[in-house]
């Protein structure tokens, strides 16, 4: 990227201005990677920076989904020199998240972990040929709705399918709202439409099962290699990451793109209404059955059992739903867990300071 940016070609909005009534743009980043221990950032201007964590933020201090990730903007120090590298600055504090990509976390502690901060556009990205699984897609899909951000489907390799009308008839009927692009990245069909999404100023991250092909796309968008990609054999690869942390890039349209690396699960964290919202044949059914906890199996007068009868509604869309509505609230349970948790600790670690405090008087 130029010199001559300003804080919009970099993504900013009038979302964080009043961040600029204390400061000046100068004391602002955004971050474009994330590193062991440190992150790439760029000022308003332009400026490269290598930034490293204040003692407000560590590791420990905050929850994980608290630290900074690849599209937050962030506070600074001033910057200072760093003995012949880029020259460095601490970050003192991220600035709320306009949108954000998160998914679950398992593990002992299971927390959120935030893909992507600030995002206009998640580009889903699917091969058409052998990757293409419709819940799958939607799994996707409500991650960029419970994110904020606008989902556009990506039907990658088109080059490997000769006729896609089926997949395109089960993506108009599932996901009649949300746009998608067929591309490939050899004849460089549908890479015009992916541009015209990206505007300047506009941030968009592609998400993804790994060897759909995100990184070529990046790649393709740029003009350049600047993201490795996967050599060879494509439909082989299973469970191989080739893309193994975030980065950012503006394309020459001033259009910002992240890639990611590719996930092998994606655990949803997102909201009932969201997913009523993405499936309304099942959600806005549900909510007319007789009784309100319905579980859709053996009640009397159960709308959505009704549906099915009619054929209104397919058995597929149903046993999707259910699925989902069971995996948020899992995710739900686990994180409420963990902020019980954080809770109890900061409780204990202030009753056992107190204690210490009046040992000590
Ligand atoms: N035929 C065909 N192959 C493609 C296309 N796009 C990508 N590929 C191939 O698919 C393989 C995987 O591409 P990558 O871009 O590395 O995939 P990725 O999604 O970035 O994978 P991870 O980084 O592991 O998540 C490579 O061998 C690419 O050459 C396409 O449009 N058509
Ligand atoms: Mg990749
Ligand atoms: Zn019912």
């Amino acid at each position: 990227m130029g010199e001559t940016v300003d804080q919009y070609q970099l993504g900013w909005s009038a979302f964080w201005d009043r961040y600029l009534e204390d400061s000046s743009i100068q004391s602002f980043v955004r971050v474009i990677a994330r590193h062991k221990g440190a992150y790439s950032a760029m000022t308003a201007s332009g400026q490269l920076l290598n930034c490293f964590l204040s003692g407000k933020i560590q590791r420990g201090s905050v929850s994980n989904a608290d630290l900074p990730t690849v599209g937050d903007w962030c506070k600074i120090t001033d910057i200072f020199s760093n003995g012949g590298n880029e020259p460095a600055a601490k970050i003192i504090e991220v600035l709320p998240r306009k949108s954000k990509i998160t998914r679950l976390l398992a593990g002992t502690e299971a927390d959120e972990q935030v893909l992507a901060a600030n995002i206009d556009i998640v580009f889903v990205v699917t091969s058409i040929n052998r990757d293409f699984n419709i819940n799958r897609l939607r799994r996707y899909v409500l991650l960029a709705e419970h994110g904020d951000a606008r989902p556009v489907i990506i039907l990658s390799k088109a080059d490997l399918l000769d006729n896609p009308s089926e997949i395109l008839e089960e993506l108009n009927r599932v996901f009649p709202k949300v746009e998608y692009i067929m591309t490939s990245s050899i004849s460089l069909s549908g890479i015009e439409q992916v541009e015209k999404l990206l505007s300047s100023g506009t941030s968009a991250v592609f998400v993804g099962s790994s060897g759909v092909g995100k990184s070529t796309l990046v790649n393709t968008l740029l003009s350049e290699k600047v993201q490795k990609t996967q050599e060879v054999r494509a439909d082989d690869h299973r469970g191989k990451h080739t893309t193994s942390s975030s980065g950012l890039f503006f394309t020459s349209n001033g259009g910002i793109i992240i890639d990611t690396p590719g996930l092998r699960e994606v655990q949803v964290v997102a909201d009932n209404d969201e997913l009523d919202r993405m499936m309304p044949a099942v959600g806005s059914l549900a909510v007319t059955c007789k009784f309100t906890n319905c579980t859709h199996t053996n009640e009397p007068e159960c709308a959505v059992r009704a549906a099915l009868t009619q054929g209104s509604l397919q058995e597929e869309e149903l046993q999707s739903y259910t699925k989902l509505e069971r995996e948020l609230a899992f995710s739900k349970r686990k994180l409420d867990e963990r902020v019980a948790n954080d809770e109890r600790k900061k409780w204990k670690k202030a009753t056992t300071q107190n204690r210490q405090r009046n040992d000590q008087s």
